[in-house]
């Protein structure tokens, strides 16, 4: 009973959310307050445990916890009527206060969960046969046949089956309107036509086959958000203000209306492991940011440009590293299709050679300029480094770790990179034997990984395969291994292969 209350009341709530505030339905407000307050080293581990399956698990597990409260009110109710109050109020607020923990929440944000408090709650009280009055005898006389309190077992079961259908009507309605939303999202985002770019990229160069780019179903997605925006190009602002002279506000259309530069950017995670899938090279479309930024007018001081997106999440960037001529960016598109709703549609910032949670802002709104010292953007309250370079690294695709292959040339390859720096040399070392230059294939610019591929003559038995690379101002990768946390992974990508 105590669940079928909570199902009944969680699934008003969301539905109340979806009609109204989507992003103050109890289930997302907790899951989103939950990753805001997980410490780092849960976050991580979530991460590179999960991967991309951290969300979905995170709100099977806010289910789990759920249907065991539920469950323990049910039971609790069925002895003290008050219980189920309490349980469905302790819940209720619960979810009212994480609503309300959210980035630009108002106070409205608490009706869902007090509605679904109260639906809970009724549904409680309807349902279960109300406990004996401490009046009557406990143990009847034998023979005594006692009256049911309150529903009969009929009557129960068919109010039961109601609350059921209701549920389930309530359940099937929120999933349809949110597939609305999320339709509306894709079909803007199929209304867009990305103009040609004034200035566009080189093709790329001999010997660099498409596997030089990722494709956007393949690209890695790291990102706090529980469930992904749907913004619509009609509505879509972006605000540049703060420490500027002239603030600005642009539209989705003001953008496209400016020359747009194409360029092929190798993106990578903080969080990425040495070896780890977090890093990934798209041709992007975009806006340059330092002639916006000029526009405004900014004012001498500023030193930290802070992006927000629509759902909360703030990026600062060194002012510096925008102007200093690398090509960072507003982009609109990502290998040539308007930027995927998973990677920030409609527009999101692009900053070569910092990592991601340093100057890739996704589903951006809002540029603040402002200083390192008076704000710390979201990943630096939690620790991280304020400056975010990549660091140099490399990393063997080819073979696969614990790959068995039959002897003789043994193609070993796979990507590095080192943005804004360049690449100067990849070598390979067996069995930590001497390193041996490896090929780099051609790249378009210093901001992209470079492919390399070296000739194994591989005999028969167990063999180590590690990999450095070198960039373009003589620094050869460290050996030395350390955690993603603070400020990124160091360490040589070391596999194991077996040669039969
Ligand atoms: N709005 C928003 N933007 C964000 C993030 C986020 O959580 N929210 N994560 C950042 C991080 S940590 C990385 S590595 C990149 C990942 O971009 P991708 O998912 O398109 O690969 O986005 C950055 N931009
Ligand atoms: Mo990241």
């Amino acid at each position: 009973m105590g669940l079928l209350a909570a199902t009944a009341g969680v699934t008003a709530a969301e539905l109340l959310a979806t009609l109204t505030r989507p992003q103050a339905g109890p289930l997302v407000a907790v899951g989103s307050t939950l990753i805001d307050a997980a410490p780092t080293p849960v976050k991580e581990f979530a991460v590179r445990t999960f991967g991309t399956y951290d969300k979905p698990l995170l709100l099977g597990g806010i289910g789990l916890a759920l249907a065991g409260l539920a469950v323990l009110t049910g039971l609790l109710a069925r002895r003290r009527s008050a219980a189920g109050l309490g349980g469905a109020a302790l819940l209720g607020v619960l979810g009212a206060v994480a609503a309300l923990l959210r980035p630009g929440a108002r106070a409205v944000d608490v009706l869902p969960s007090v509605a679904g408090a109260l639906v809970a709650a009724g549904v409680l009280r309807w349902l279960l046969p109300r406990p004996a009055s401490a009046a009557e005898p406990v143990v009847p006389r034998p023979g005594e046949v006692r009256p049911i309190r309150g529903p009969s077992r009929r009557a129960l079961a068919r109010n039961a089956a109601l609350v059921a259908a209701g549920t389930a009507l309530g359940v099937a309605g929120t999933g349809l309107l949110r597939g609305s939303s999320s339709r509306d999202a894709e079909r803007s985002r199929e209304a867009v036509r990305l103009p040609a770019p004034a200035d566009p990229a080189a093709p790329l160069p001999d010997g660099v086959g498409p596997a030089f780019h990722t494709r956007n179903a393949d690209f890695y997605r790291v990102d706090t958000a529980l469930t992904v925006p749907r913004l619509d190009t009609d509505t879509w602002r972006l605000r540049i203000r703060g420490m500027v002279d002239r603030p600005l506000e642009l539209s989705f259309a003001d953008l496209l209306d400016r020359e747009l530069v194409e360029r092929d950017i190798t993106l990578n995670c903080v969080s990425n492991e040495v070896g780890g899938p977090y890093v990934g090279t798209a041709r992007w479309l975009g806006v340059p940011l330092a002639p916006l930024l000029r526009a405004a007018g900014i004012r001498a001081g500023a030193d930290q440009v802070v992006a927000r997106s629509s759902e909360g999440m703030t990026i600062g960037t060194p002012v510096e590293t925008v102007l200093d001529g690398r090509d960072a960016m507003l982009a609109v598109g990502m290998n040539g299709e308007p930027l995927p709703l998973e990677h920030g549609f409609p527009v999101r910032m692009l900053t070569p050679g910092l990592f991601g949670y340093a100057g890739a802002c996704k589903w951006v709104v809002d540029l603040e300029l402002s200083t390192f010292a008076s704000f710390d953007a979201y990943w630096v309250r939690r620790g991280w480094a304020r400056e975010a370079p990549v660091k140099t690294a490399s990393r063997i695709d080819r073979p696969a770790p614990f790959a068995r292959l039959p002897a003789g040339q043994v193609v070993v390859a796979g990507v590095a990179w080192a943005q804004g720096r360049g690449i100067a040399a990849v070598e390979v070392s067996v069995d930590s034997g001497p390193w041996q230059p490896s090929t780099l294939l051609p790249v378009p610019s210093t901001d992209t990984w470079v492919q390399w591929r070296y000739q194994w003559p591989a005999t028969p038995g167990g063999h180590s395969l590690r990999v450095r690379a070198t960039d373009r101002t003589g620094d050869v990768q460290t050996e030395s291994r350390t955690t993603p946390f603070p400020d990124g992974a160091t360490g040589w990508h070391t596999i194991a292969v077996t040669v039969i």
